[in-house]
């Protein structure tokens, strides 16, 4: 579990902490070898230190491009230590094990961000430097590697706890944020590149993320944006970018963000429990429902708001069938998307020529961890994809009344179709459909309305005299701040609530609930969406 540090070898650009650090291993009898600079800066210290030239046996050259790219080097960061080959090609080559690397890399960024010219920010990206922190990373079983000042104090803290060893704890922890730094470095320098050259492959110009090019976009949001669709790296969630296009026009940015909303949202419902269907506009749900089979649960979201339908997104969570895909082409629709689709299906989408067909060749799951960004002004932020599911929530009566069991299931419905719509999000549902949906107000009371509204054209459109808001169930995906939204669902007919609950005004919401005859279920989690 332990590596004794007999030999470090030390080449940083940013000399902070260096002299402190080098005397503190010299001290505890560890060798010390150095590059050029990081040479100079410990030797007029009065450090003993030996030259990487001296390793190698070969002058740095061409201005350093060429200083520590030598199997002096990284046969003594690569050679695992207890391989009798290994140890047989160290002393037949003469090489010496490194037990340290000690690297900070040449400051691209720092570069880049001064506004230098281009042939400056080429000269800044290190090559050496990466390929020791990515061969020292590797062979973290036997190697520590520090690409971060930070972290002298947490090896010097290891070697005195552990007799002038470091622990595998650590090596491990150090390697991960080794290749954590050589990932961003080179995204950093791919960012750039690209928008250095005007034409990328596809003939767009884009900044990379560190994905790979999935696909080229005629445009972005908007006709005026150029855009392209990326692939990140690691293991793949079913969806959008696993998906097989089988026919159609080419997707647009919008249709790639309307489609992963409503693939995310159907992958909600477990396949094996029930079909379901979630038809999605302007990355909103507006119709999702379960059902016996695809065709069913198609023609119960559709009857949530068969207007916002029109040009829509209908996501499926089983395999699209004949009679699935025979109704869905009778309206006209952007994109199919499911696991899978059979022959005969595939034939019926065939007769729409535009109709975009995709299988994703599986299902997400909603539980799987991962995690979401999105830029602002400057950076970008990076958070949790939100996994948490309303079964896995103990859900705590709070009213008089309790729900029925009927109405418990149409709860957690209706609280999962919320977790996909975006804030503030309103939903009525009954017997696992949805019939009302308010979205993306910066009220909740206007959402509240908006949803009842719904509700009501929605019976008007299907001929029928009453709102499909009168004995219906409502999810908030965020609690009532006050009691007038919860107070509007009462008005339109709801039953029963479902809510994160926290509120300041709990208590006050709570007897509203109970002087309207509703029950209502706190789930403790909130589903924001922005
Ligand atoms: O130009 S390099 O990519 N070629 C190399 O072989 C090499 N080895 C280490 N740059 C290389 N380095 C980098 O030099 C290190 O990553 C470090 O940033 C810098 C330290 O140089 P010096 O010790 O001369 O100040």
């Amino acid at each position: 579990d332990l590596s004794r540090i007999s030999r470090a070898l030390l080449s940083v650009s940013d000399k902070t902490g260096l002299v402190e650090f080098a005397r503190a291993l010299a001290a505890r009898g560890v060798t010390l070898v150095s590059t050029g600079g990081t040479h100079r800066t410990l030797r007029d210290a009065g450090l003993p230190v030996t030259e990487v030239s001296d390793l190698t046996g070969f002058p740095e050259m061409m201005d350093g491009r060429v200083k520590t790219l030598h199997p002096g080097v990284h046969g003594g960061l690569l050679a695992i230590r207890d391989n009798p080959e290994h140890q047989a090609a160290m002393l037949a080559h003469g090489i010496a094990a490194i037990d340290l690397l000690v690297v900070n890399l040449y400051p691209f960024e720092a570069t880049l961000a001064a506004g230098k010219p281009a042939d400056e920010c080429i000269e800044n990206i290190d090559i050496g430097g990466p390929a020791m922190i990515r061969a020292a990373a590797k062979n973290h079983e036997d190697v520590a590697v520090v690409v971060d000042v930070a972290d002298y104090a947490t090896v010097l803290a290891d070697l005195d706890a552990h007799d002038g060893a470091v622990t595998r704890a650590t090596r491990r922890r150090l390697a991960q944020k080794a290749y954590a730094r050589t990932a961003s470095y080179d995204a950093a320098i791919a960012t750039w590149l690209a928008g250095e050259i005007d034409a990328a492959p596809d003939g767009q110009t884009f900044r990379a993320l560190g994905g790979t090019l999935a696909q080229g976009l005629r445009y972005g949001e908007n006709p005026h944006m150029k855009a392209a669709f990326y692939r990140t790296a690691g293991a793949a969630r079913p969806g959008v970018a696993t998906a097989r296009q089988l026919q159609g026009k080419e997707l647009s940015y919008n249709n790639l963000n309307d489609t992963d909303a409503a693939y995310e949202a159907v992958s909600e419902f477990d396949p094996v429990r029930t079909a379901a269907v979630v038809v999605v506009k302007h990355a909103n749900p507006c119709g999702v429902a379960e059902g016996g089979s695809l065709l069913e649960a198609y023609e119960r979201a559709l009857r949530c708001d068969p207007v916002s339908a029109f040009g829509g997104i209908v996501a499926l969570n089983r395999t699209l069938d004949a009679e699935a895909a025979r109704r869905i082409v009778e309206i006209f629709t952007e994109v199919i998307i499911a696991p899978d689709a059979t022959e005969e299906a595939v034939a019926i989408v065939a007769a729409k020529k535009n109709l975009r067909l995709l299988t994703a060749g599986g299902i997400a799951d909603p539980r799987a961890p991962g995690q979401a960004w999105r830029t602002v002004a400057g950076g970008f932020l990076v958070q949790d994809r939100d996994n948490a599911v309303v079964d896995d929530m103990p859900l705590k009566v709070v009213t008089k009344r309790a729900p029925t069991e009927a109405e418990l299931s149409d709860l957690r419905f209706a609280f999962r179709v919320a977790k996909h719509v975006k804030s503030n999000a309103i939903v009525y549902a009954r017997d696992g459909a949805t019939v009302g949906i308010g979205a993306g107000q910066m009220s909740r009371v206007d959402s509240s309305r908006i949803a009842a509204w719904k509700a009501a054209e929605a019976a008007k459109a299907a001929g029928l005299p009453e709102s499909l808001a009168r004995g219906a169930v409502v999810a908030s995906d965020a609690f009532f701040p006050f009691a007038d939204g919860l107070l509007a669902a009462a008005e339109a007919g709801a039953t029963a609530v479902i809510q994160p609950g926290g509120s300041m005004r709990d208590d006050e919401v709570i007897r509203a609930a109970d002087e309207a005859g509703l029950a209502m279920v706190l789930t403790g989690h909130r589903h924001f969406r922005h």
